[in-house]
Order: structure tokens, then sequence, then C-alpha cells
């Protein structure tokens, strides 16, 4: 009994995943800094706030305000090793969540990957950028937050 229940839950369907992927991929590659959110996170505010106390702007998406945030997530996990919010990339480098980037801010490590000349590795073009198809899903512009410092 159940099996129609149990076989719904948290399934993301092979398409929606790697759009999903391609779509977390190119915005930490055409962002100096990206912020994966949720709205209601405290750690993703800290983190926010932060980054504004630094002046350092950032691109933010809210996973919990999006049809495809969970399959980001997703996504990020599989790309990252980390499941949780914030989750943050600084010219391709991974910092990480907010005690991460909190760390990385005070040791200047943030800034000085920020301003590495040499793009980290998430920045990097993979194959699976250039064969995306030209009608692919329209990166999350709309539903995306510029920080206003
Ligand atoms: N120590 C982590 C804590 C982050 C955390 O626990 N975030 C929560 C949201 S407030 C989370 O991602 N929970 C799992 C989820 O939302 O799927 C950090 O510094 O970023």
């Amino acid at each position: 009994m159940g099996s129609a229940l149990s076989a719904a839950t948290s399934s993301v369907n092979p398409a929606e995943m790697t759009a999903a992927s391609k779509l977390a991929r190119a915005l930490i590659k055409d962002n100096a800094v990206m912020v994966f959110s949720k709205s209601y996170c405290p750690f993703c505010q800290h983190a926010k706030s932060a980054l504004k106390e630094n002046k350092i702007a950032f691109e933010a998406i809210e996973l919990d305000q999006r049809k495809d945030g969970g399959a980001i997530q997703d996504a990020l996990q599989t790309i990252t090793g980390q499941r949780t919010v914030p989750n943050i990339f600084a010219n391709g480098y991974h910092i990480g969540g907010c005690d991460d980037t909190l760390a990385a801010l005070k040791s200047k490590e943030f800034q000085k990957k920020l301003n590495n000349t040499t793009k980290g590795p998430f920045a990097v073009e993979t194959s699976s950028d250039v064969s995306k198809p030209s009608t692919s899903t329209e990166p999350a512009a709309a539903s995306t937050d510029k920080a206003q410092l």
C-alpha cells in the first residue's frame, strides 16, 4: 500500500536535472560572485550581508522561490558535494557556505580568489556547456537579485 505515494516523492526527471545543472554552471561562470540562496535562510541573509559590508557585488537566486530550485540544489550537490545553502562561488572558485564565506572574507582569501587572474575550475567552459542547445531554458535573469551596494 502507498506505492503510488512513495513513487511520487522527490524525483527530478533527467531532463530537468540536466537543465538545472547547465543553469547552475552558467550562473557560476557568468557572475563574479554567485550566491545560491533560500529566501528564509538566516545563514544566507548573514552571508549576503557580509558580502555587502565588504562591498562585494554578487548575484543571488532564491532556490525556494523557483520551480527548478530543487533540481538546482541537487545539481549543486553533485557539482560541489555541498547540499546546504548558501552555496557561494567567487570567480569560478567554490567558497562554500556561510561559515566558509565569513572565514574567507576575514582572512581575505575570498578577495584573493575573486581577484585572481586565473579563474577557478567552475568558470571553465565544459563540453556540456558547449553543447548547450540554443533553445535551452532562459537563464534565471528574471528572478535573480542584484546586490544593492
Ligand atoms: N553551516 C552552514 C549552515 C547552512 C544551513 O544549515 N542551511 C540550511 C538552510 S537555513 C540548509 O541548507 N538546509 C537544507 C536545505 O534547505 O535543503 C553554513 O554555514 O552555511
